[in-house]
């Protein structure tokens, strides 16, 4: 496996075994890597060279390290296409993943100017604030603000919103959302994340705002939506023209 008469670097051949190791199912996520004793003795190589492979798969998010517990596989990220619109319920669905969500604020409140002004909608008119927390198959995700319109999107209630407000929009209000906009920025967690998503304060997270429109051009919401880093990565086919 280690090649020592190679022109490949030693700490990139072990690098490339582990990672082979862990797409193979060898390793599985949540499972601890061997020690950097372990790959020193067991390969005869330095312990820089093993930590030198080991930091670079955890700069890349494959492994995680747990103060005094070792090494870990991190969990496999899902894969999220740009190019479709779809609501996380459909989303979640499509991968065999059961969507829940976690209702943490529901109110109606007066749009502020930033929101009247997203929304096309004027000052002071109700809309909802909902927070939720996203789950897939139990673990949590992205924690996700919406603002919509009350005069827009009747009958909003808690109970629907804790299953999918898409569904609620298309099905039940007929409306239908063809087209929206999309800003990925990258930030650091928050101690609000840290409590509700379950990780650590200064993880990396994907911040997300989306704004969401009907077919007629009228804005359906304006959405903030915070992902967590280690377990998103976002995809999109582009062709030159
Ligand atoms: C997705 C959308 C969000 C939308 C939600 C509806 C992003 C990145 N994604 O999470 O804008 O409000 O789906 O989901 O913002 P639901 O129909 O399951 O409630």
């Amino acid at each position: 496996m280690i090649d020592k008469t190679s022109p490949i670097p030693i700490y990139y051949q072990l690098e490339s075994y582990i990672k082979n190791q862990i797409e193979a199912g060898f390793i599985l996520p949540g499972e601890n890597i061997p020690s950097e004793r372990e790959y020193a003795e067991n390969y005869g190589i330095s312990r820089m060279t093993v930590r030198q492979a080991i930091n670079s798969l955890v700069n890349e998010g494959l492994l995680y390290r747990k103060k005094g517990s070792g090494t870990f596989v991190s969990e496999k990220k899902i894969e999220q296409p740009l190019q479709g619109l779809t609501s996380f319920t459909e989303d979640m669905q499509k991968r065999g993943m059961t969507p829940t969500s976690k209702l943490i604020h529901f109110e109606v409140i007066p749009a502020n100017s930033f929101i009247a002004n997203e929304l096309k909608i004027s000052e002071y008119a109700p809309v909802y604030e909902i927070k939720r927390i996203r789950l897939a198959d139990g673990e949590p995700m992205a924690l996700e603000t919406n603002y919509l319109s009350a005069n827009l999107v009747k009958g909003l209630t808690e109970e629907k919103v804790k299953a999918s407000i898409y569904s609620y929009v298309e099905e039940k209000l007929g409306l239908r959302i063809t087209h929206a906009e999309q800003m990925i920025e990258s930030v650091r967690a928050t101690d609000d994340h840290e409590k509700l998503l379950n990780i650590e304060k200064n993880h990396p997270m994907l911040y997300i705002q989306r704004n969401t429109f009907l077919h007629d051009g009228t804005p359906l919401e304006l959405v903030r939506s915070v992902y967590r880093g280690d377990r998103y990565k976002f995809q999109i086919k582009m062709e030159r023209n």
